[in-house]
């Protein structure tokens, strides 16, 4: 169950954030109805969700999964590959250090973005990509071994297109997975059974699984149909001012409770 989770709705300066998808710049007042109804979607599902007052020092402070990995024994707090978010992480540690332990934080040179850290179940995976390095990845498994969760490390940097790993691949639960046909024959994802989102649609493999429902980008109908041919509750959530800024659904909260970490 999550039970948890926090956000940080976009700040004036949301804008000025990071991004390479070239589909413009976003309306804030937009995102922040889409943060809202994010919220929402959440609250319904079951978890108790808190917001963090918004902060124009950080254009990518919204998306909060990059600054920490969540446990049920504990946070690790990462430290994130693009210089202009490194702040994020002192910004943030109060408020998590306020809610469950910290069990420690990945140290320079280690880089780590919480969106490339992805629950599979038996095991977390940790994707080298532009924003994790080796020594980061290693040094989170070390961590993440202290909360009793295995890891494996698995290099991304290849695909094209693939800002973080969770940009590419979501756990579902049950042992299953949507991702992008470039991941699913990973030997990292063997074992799971892979619903494959089709490249136009490649926005859509980033969704979250929430107790009984899973979260999906709206706009999308192929893999909505494929999660609810999979049996799955599937909710379409309105994304399209986050996705300007590279940002997923995952990105939005740091979710926990009594599953390990998203
Ligand atoms: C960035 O480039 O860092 C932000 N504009 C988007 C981060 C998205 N985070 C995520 O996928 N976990």
């Amino acid at each position: 169950m999550i039970t948890r989770a926090l956000v940080r709705p976009p700040s004036s300066t949301f804008a000025s954030g990071l991004t390479a998808a070239g589909l413009g710049a976003p309306d804030l007042a937009a995102a922040l109805a889409q943060h809202t109804a994010y919220v929402e979607a959440l609250s319904a599902a079951g978890v108790a969700v808190e917001s963090l007052p918004p902060d124009d020092r950080f254009p990518d402070g919204t998306f909060v999964e990059d600054v920490a990995v969540m446990t049920e024994r504990g946070a690790i707090l990462t430290r994130p590959g693009a210089p202009s978010r490194q702040g994020e992480v002192e910004a943030i540690r109060g408020a998590i250090a306020a809610r469950l332990p910290i069990l420690g934080t990945v140290e320079s040179p280690g880089c780590v973005d919480g969106g490339d850290v992805c629950e599979t179940g038996s095991r977390v995976l940790i994707g080298l990509s532009d924003r994790t390095n080796a020594e980061g990845a290693s040094q989170l498994a070390s961590l993440l071994a202290l909360a009793g969760r295995r890891a494996a490390i698995l290099d991304v940097r290849k695909i094209p297109g693939l800002l973080h790993l969770k940009t590419g691949m979501s756990y579902l639960g049950e042992g299953r997975a949507l991702a992008w046909e470039a991941l699913a024959g990973h030997d990292d994802l063997r074992g799971l059974e892979v619903l494959v989102v089709p490249p136009p649609e490649a926005y859509a493999a980033n969704a979250i699984r929430v107790n009984d429902r899973v979260l999906v980008a709206a706009g999308f109908p192929r893999t909505l149909d494929a999660l609810v041919g999979a049996g799955m509750r599937a909710q379409e959530i309105p994304m399209s001012e986050f996705r300007k800024m590279d940002g997923g659904l995952s990105c939005l909260s740091l979710r926990w409770g009594e599953e390990g970490p998203r």
